[in-house]
């Protein structure tokens, strides 16, 4: 690793990353070690802490948004909300219409159910063994979508080596957590991270679309290091670990959500007066001029059955 202005190391030469193990890595019942960890390494991988079934309704809730879309188009729908099923339906759409697809990929990211998962009663266990005081999310939790062919031309297929905090510049002590919706196995587009990055503050980097990079002469290919999570088990990591997605080698559909949370009362958090790099920006505009007519309201709010949901 080639730290800003610290150490001299060489350079690797360009080859694949070896596939070292993150340490530590500890089952959710030992929060103590959790917190331990992360904090001696500005990372940690828990193992066991999101519910599954609040990862299914999640699931559930992404298959039946591209459901809706395919049965629009009069293409296949989704017989269960399975990885394989969850991607041939987003194929589908994707194939139908790339605009189309990535509107459903905007839309799922506002499902209620992700939302319920950032904020479930093990999520706030976490934060309250962090110590976290009235603690607050920046932004809503983010979805993200990889798959070697939902890829945009031109468009997003991960993020390149950044650390989180220059987006939100908030808390110091943030912590995100990484949680995948099915196994992601080391070639399935884990997120790779520089263990003991988050020493170093904040690295020099240039500040594109998506986030601040780092400056790629900062560190090899060969410091980064991945994982393999299953279903219910969460990367930890700091506002200041450098991070990336890794995406050589990789195949299949990966899904997954990260949330970011701030401890109020860290003291230049406080200092500051909470700042937020994040915005919220509303278009004032009518998106759809002439929409909707006082028919289509009417029928919007017209009587329908209740749904039971798990
Ligand atoms: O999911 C990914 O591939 C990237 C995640 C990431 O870098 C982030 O959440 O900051």
């Amino acid at each position: 690793m080639k730290v800003p202005a610290t150490t001299g190391l060489a350079r690797a030469p360009a080859e694949p990353p070896p596939l070292r193990l993150v340490w530590p890595t500890v089952d959710v019942a030992d929060l103590g070690a959790v917190v331990a960890g992360f904090r001696a390494n500005g990372h940690v991988v828990v193992r066991g802490v999101v519910p599954l079934d609040v990862i299914d309704t999640v699931c559930s809730d992404i298959a039946e948004v591209f459901a809706l879309q395919a049965r629009r188009l009069g293409v296949a729908e989704p017989d269960d909300a399975s990885r394989e099923q969850v991607l041939a339906v987003m194929q589908r759409v994707f194939d139908y219409d790339v605009s189309l697809w990535l509107a459903g990929v905007r839309h799922a990211a506002r499902l209620a159910s992700v939302q319920r998962m950032a904020l479930d009663a093990s999520m706030m266990r976490l934060l309250d063994a962090f110590g976290m005081v009235a603690p607050t999310l920046p932004t809503t939790p983010v979805l993200h979508v990889m798959a070697d062919t939902l890829r945009v031309p031109g468009g997003y297929h991960g993020l390149a080596a950044h650390q989180d905090w220059p987006s939100i510049q908030g808390a110091l002590d943030s912590v995100a957590v990484w949680a995948p919706l099915y196994d992601v196995a080391e070639d399935g587009f884990p997120v790779e991270l520089i263990p003991d990055s988050h020493r170093h503050g904040l690295w020099p980097g240039q500040t594109t679309h998506a986030a601040l990079e780092v400056d790629p002469s900062s560190f090899t290919d060969s410091d980064f290091v991945r994982v393999a999570l299953n279903r219910g088990d969460a990367i930890l990591f700091s506002g200041f670990t450098v991070h990336r997605s890794a995406v050589a080698g990789c195949h299949g559909l990966r899904l997954a959500t990260s949330t970011r949370y701030e401890d109020s009362a860290e003291p230049t958090f406080v200092d500051r007066a909470w700042p937020c790099a994040y915005r919220r920006i509303v278009e004032r505009a009518l998106l759809q001029p002439g929409f909707p007519s006082a028919a289509q309201v009417g029928q919007a709010l017209a009587p329908r059955p209740a749904r039971n949901t798990p």
